[in-house]
């Protein structure tokens, strides 16, 4: 021990010296290496340009990160509880994830594929986040102010979808659009009837910005043929108002393996072409406000009938089993990629509503809906390699980037004069491809992420189940250049939205007492001084406070069986100053963050001393933080006792040393508030909240030490000695403050302001 000991100190003054080039030499890293990392490397405090928001496919959550660091910020759970944050724990975001319920069953994850962020005029405007779940026909929405999720909504018809969810220019709606057939409402019929009485649809949610929600009463679907509805993207600029949705199987086969019939793959990719549903979703809102719609479960449906007299639905052919339907951001193109051509096919909108306006049909399909001319619609086709998938697009005019599932690399091209630019190889099996803002009206450039399916081999292993791989791409030059892999370790992300990072704004703390799920102020928040314990018959409901360091009620009492409620209100302002809360054995976690009430319920079945304490390492005597929940059994005959129960006796000599202690620590704290209010702090807004805190803390200080004078008048050194205690932690909180702001201060050249 002591001879690796005097190794390692001798050695340590020639490894201090190592040098980038030494560095690159061990590690094995050549100077395209470098020139990745410096474009990646975010140095400590650095912040990132961009978020993105990706799925997290079977997890049923968003993961927040950064580009280009690439660095996870955060998980939003949206389908699925999540214990750190609360959400299915605490009693008011269960009432979120029961929204979520579909015909009575409970249900606790999602297949999530598609987030889309709220936009104005075409952009992402950083407010709003919408996720669809292909398991469970839902769509979730997530508030950007705090990043929880707010709503869930459960598709009225549907039992299956996967195109959504993808939004309008203003968010007016919220499109979502079936995958396999069904019966609309969910209900029963045999396959024999399938080509009678299967259909797809898409539904497009009525989003409500002033309040945040989805508005199921002003929200319809369209019905539509039993075509295995894929992808759908809304129309923009010229195309605003429509909106386009591929299928793959218009076959319109029913599969049946196990009585010796080819599988659905065989049947569903047998002719070359299936179907982009071309819908005028404006005309389609205004014949459902005339009463032209019919009603399935309470919600409005417009018939494929009265779509094709209305002249608002249209078909047109696409190669082989498409994926992907992405509308140019001029809104003057779709392009769609066909899983197994080479090609994608870019089709003009001027050439479909020519066609529409002129009512040239090539055809009709079995439910009466014109098929326009392919050929006659579209711009051109650009042959990019195998198995085109999505698209994204860059800043710059007429370049677009397509995933290559089958070839492993993501097609840069100019689908204006439909020609290749340039392709890079990815590891391994591209899904979805992302760049900056890259479906939206005005796309950032800059960089894309190729979202992988595969990563085989390309990190440590961790067991059969890899994670999946994003790998960031620089796009601002040429060529294409693979700057970073980034596990993904929570489930397959399918596709991810990106914003530039200053468009979003959330909040640093709660207004005191807020139900954040409700974004209204809770009818349980209560002020410190007004915290209560209130009994009814078979019920204890408890009213509290957290804040540095401790609970009130900190001893609560109930009997064996009562119902039992804690609402608690964190009274902190402070940012990033939350505590959370469990009672031992009985309950989950309740997240509290800064101006945050949120409340747990359970049935007290067992008696016994439960502690409660609070979950997050919020200050230095967070571990003091804690409390008891005393269940006394049925029947129990109550010793009752006047004697002292504080274990430890204290006298005035413990008492005047407690208080010559808090003397001379207030002297410490004076010279840093005298330093502080020296410089122009004002200036700077974190330090101004960080004031408000600790003069927050020195006046529960204050209090503490009103107590303490009043016990050592009456030589109540028990008191006296507990109370000068609190009072000293208060003081400790305020210093701790204090010197954060020094720190802070100094480190952000602060200026001495002369007085
Ligand atoms: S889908 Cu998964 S790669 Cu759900 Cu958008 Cu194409
Ligand atoms: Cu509050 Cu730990």
């Amino acid at each position: 021990m002591a001879l690796a000991t005097l190794i390692g100190m001798g050695t340590v003054g020639a490894f201090a010296a190592e040098g980038l080039e030494d560095v690159m030499k061990r590690r094995g890293l050549s100077q395209k290496d470098l020139l990745a990392a410096a474009k990646t490397y975010t140095p400590t405090g650095g912040r990132d340009e961009f978020l993105v928001f990706s799925s997290s496919g079977q997890a049923g959550q968003i993961m927040v990160y950064g580009i280009p660091s690439m660095r996870i910020l955060k998980y939003v759970s949206v389908f699925t509880p999540e214990p750190w944050q609360g959400f299915g724990f605490d009693e008011e975001s269960k009432k979120i994830l029961r929204q979520g319920d579909i015909d009575g069953r409970e249900i606790n994850w999602g297949d999530t594929h598609h987030p889309a962020l709220s936009e104005t005029d075409g952009k992402p405007d950083g407010e709003y986040l919408f996720i669809n779940d292909k398991a469970n026909p839902r769509v979730g929405v997530v508030s950007l102010h705090d990043f929880e999720t707010q709503q869930i909504v459960v598709n009225p018809i549907l039992q299956s979808e996967h195109g959504g969810t993808f939004v309008t220019p203003n968010t007016e709606y919220v499109i979502e659009a079936a995958q396999y057939p069904g019966v609309l409402g969910r209900g029963y019929a045999p396959l024999s009837e399938f080509n009678e009485k299967f259909r797809g649809a898409v539904t497009y949610w009525k989003f409500d910005r002033s309040k945040g929600r989805i508005d199921p009463a002003k929200s319809f679907s369209l019905e539509l043929p039993p075509y295995t509805q894929d992808l759908t993207d809304a129309g923009k600029g010229p195309s605003d108002g429509w909106s386009f949705t591929n299928s793959f199987c218009a076959e319109r086969y029913v599969g049946g393996i196990e009585q010796g019939k080819p599988p659905f793959e065989a049947g569903c990719s047998a002719n070359d072409a299936d179907y982009l549903h071309v819908i005028n979703w404006k005309k389609a809102a205004e014949l459902v406000a005339a009463g032209k719609s019919v009603k399935i479960n309470g919600h409005d449906v417009v018939p494929i009938k009265t779509a094709v007299e209305e002249g608002i639905l249209f078909l047109i052919a696409e190669p082989k089993s498409p994926h992907g339907a992405d509308v140019t951001p001029d809104g003057k193109y779709i392009i769609v990629g066909g899983k197994l051509d080479t090609n994608v096919s870019v089709y003009s909108w001027e050439k479909i509503k020519a066609a529409i306006d002129a009512k040239q049909y090539a055809s009709k399909d079995p439910y009466g809906i014109p098929i326009l001319d392919m050929k006659q619609v579209l711009h051109t086709q650009v042959q990019l390699g195998l198995g085109p998938l999505h698209t994204q697009f860059d800043s710059k005019p007429c370049i677009a980037y397509t995933s290559l599932y089958v070839d492993s690399q993501v097609a840069k091209y100019d689908y204006c004069a439909g020609k290749v630019l340039d392709k890079i190889s990815v590891h391994y099996n591209i899904g979805h491809l992302m760049a900056m803002e890259g479906d939206s009206a005005a796309p950032g450039g800059h960089y894309l992420v190729a979202l992988n399916k595969l990563a085989i081999d390309r990190f440590n292993p961790v067991g059969p189940l890899h994670p999946q791989n994003h790998q960031l791409i620089d796009i601002s030059g040429d060529k294409m250049e693979l700057l970073y892999d980034m596990p993904v370790p929570l489930g397959e992300p399918h596709y991810a939205a990106s914003i530039a990072a200053d468009k979003v704004k959330p909040l640093i703390r709660y207004k005191y007492g807020t139900d954040s799920r409700t974004g209204q102020a809770s009818p349980d928040a209560v002020r410190p001084g007004s915290e209560k314990i209130v009994r009814e018959p078979g019920k204890v409901t408890v009213y509290g406070t957290a804040i540095r360091s401790h609970f009130t009620p900190e001893i609560v009492e109930a009997n064996e069986g009562d119902i039992v409620t804690f609402h608690i209100t964190n009274a902190e302002r402070a940012e990033d100053e939350t505590h959370g809360f469990t009672v031992s054995t009985y309950s989950g976690n309740l997240s509290l963050e800064p101006g945050k009430t949120a409340s747990v319920t359970f049935k007290a079945d067992r008696p016994g001393a439960f502690s409660f304490y609070c979950t997050e390492f919020c200050s230095a005597l967070h571990l003091e933080m804690e409390g008891y929940l005393m269940v006394k059994p049925k029947g129990l005959v109550e010793q009752t006792s006047t004697k002292a129960t504080d274990s430890t006796v204290y006298t005035k000599a413990d008492f005047d040393k407690q208080y010559t202690t808090n003397l001379e620590t207030q002297k410490v704290i004076d010279t840093v508030v005298k330093y502080i209010m020296s410089t122009n702090y004002k200036d700077f807004p974190t330090v101004v909240a960080l004031v408000e805190d600790a003069v927050d803390q020195l006046n529960f200080a204050k209090d503490a030490k009103g107590k303490t004078d009043e016990a050592a008048k009456k030589e109540d050194w028990q008191q006296g000695t507990l109370w000068a205690n609190q009072w000293w932690q208060y003081q400790v909180k305020a210093a701790d403050i204090g010197l954060r702001v020094k720190t802070y201060l100094e480190e952000h050249g602060a200026k001495t302001v002369a007085k």
